[in-house]
């Protein structure tokens, strides 16, 4: 999967470099190629925002340095010219399900959980366009859709100062569920969210600490008695902390539950 990340602060993004991210990269399971939005712009000051129209607080993003990222990106090309692996040229008859997709950090976007994860995970092209202040002028995205499959999309319901952190939650997220990024994939079909429930709590050394005890089932060695009760500590943790998951689940499929007591 090819990456872009097109933001006013491109340093923002280096913790892409760390960590099983960065090990991706080296080995050419993930490719990451961060943008300066800047380096589109053609004023002395490199100006990236204006005045909202109609007045009010804030700055809204100007189209024109918009424009020109979204057009050499598409084309895999920073400001400099072409960056990164070739990247295929739009299809003649305008086959809208090959362009790639244009995630929008804002808060008014599809809200990200781990099915959305999933879909991008099948795309061999990301471009997340990190907007700052009050937002982006909104024609970029309106031309943007004839090269893009434009996804507005945020991280939940509050309020940051821009795209930066989404884009990094998204491709930390995205990027692990790539083939051989996470070492044993087994730990991938075992995490929350992962079957639609949260994680059952988690234990290692010792089998005391500070008066607390490891669950005497977990050293019982008895994988059947074990698989059952991390299902039930998951269900009962799910109720607890997130009984909206729960309800999603039966409504999903009634008997979702029934193998649990
Ligand atoms: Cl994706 N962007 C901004 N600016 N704020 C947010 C968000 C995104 N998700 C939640 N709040």
């Amino acid at each position: 999967m090819r990456v872009d990340v097109v933001s006013i602060f491109p340093a923002y993004l280096e913790p892409l470099g760390l960590s099983l991210l960065g090990r991706a990269q080296r080995l050419g399971l993930l490719e990451v190629h961060v943008h300066d939005l800047r380096g589109w712009t053609e004023d002395r000051h490199r100006t990236v925002d204006d005045t909202p129209a109609g007045g009010g607080a804030g700055m809204v993003m100007l189209p024109e340095p918009w424009g020109r990222a979204l057009d050499a990106v598409r084309r895999g090309e920073g400001p400099e010219g072409p960056v990164g692996s070739a990247v295929p040229a739009r299809a003649e008859d305008g086959a809208a399900d090959d362009d790639p997709v244009l995630v929008v950090p804002s808060p008014s976007g599809r809200r990200l959980d781990q099915r959305l994860v999933r879909e991008l995970a099948g795309e061999p092209r990301l471009v997340v366009a990190c907007g700052r202040y009050e937002g982006v002028d909104e024609r970029v995205l309106v031309d943007a859709a004839a090269r893009y499959r434009v996804l507005p999309l945020s991280l939940g319901d509050y309020v940051l100062n821009g795209g930066e952190v989404a884009a990094l939650a998204v491709v930390e997220a995205v990027g692990r569920l790539l083939p051989g990024v996470v070492g044993n994939p087994t730990s991938l079909v075992e995490e929350s969210h992962e079957d639609g429930l949260l994680e059952n709590p988690a234990y290692t050394r010792p089998p005391v600490w500070r008066g607390q005890a490891v669950p005497d089932v977990l050293l019982s060695g008895h994988h059947g008695e074990v698989a059952r009760w991390r299902r039930q500590e998951g269900l009962r943790r799910t109720a607890r902390r997130r009984p909206d998951l729960l309800n999603a689940l039966v409504a999903a499929d009634p008997s979702a539950l029934d193998a649990a007591e």
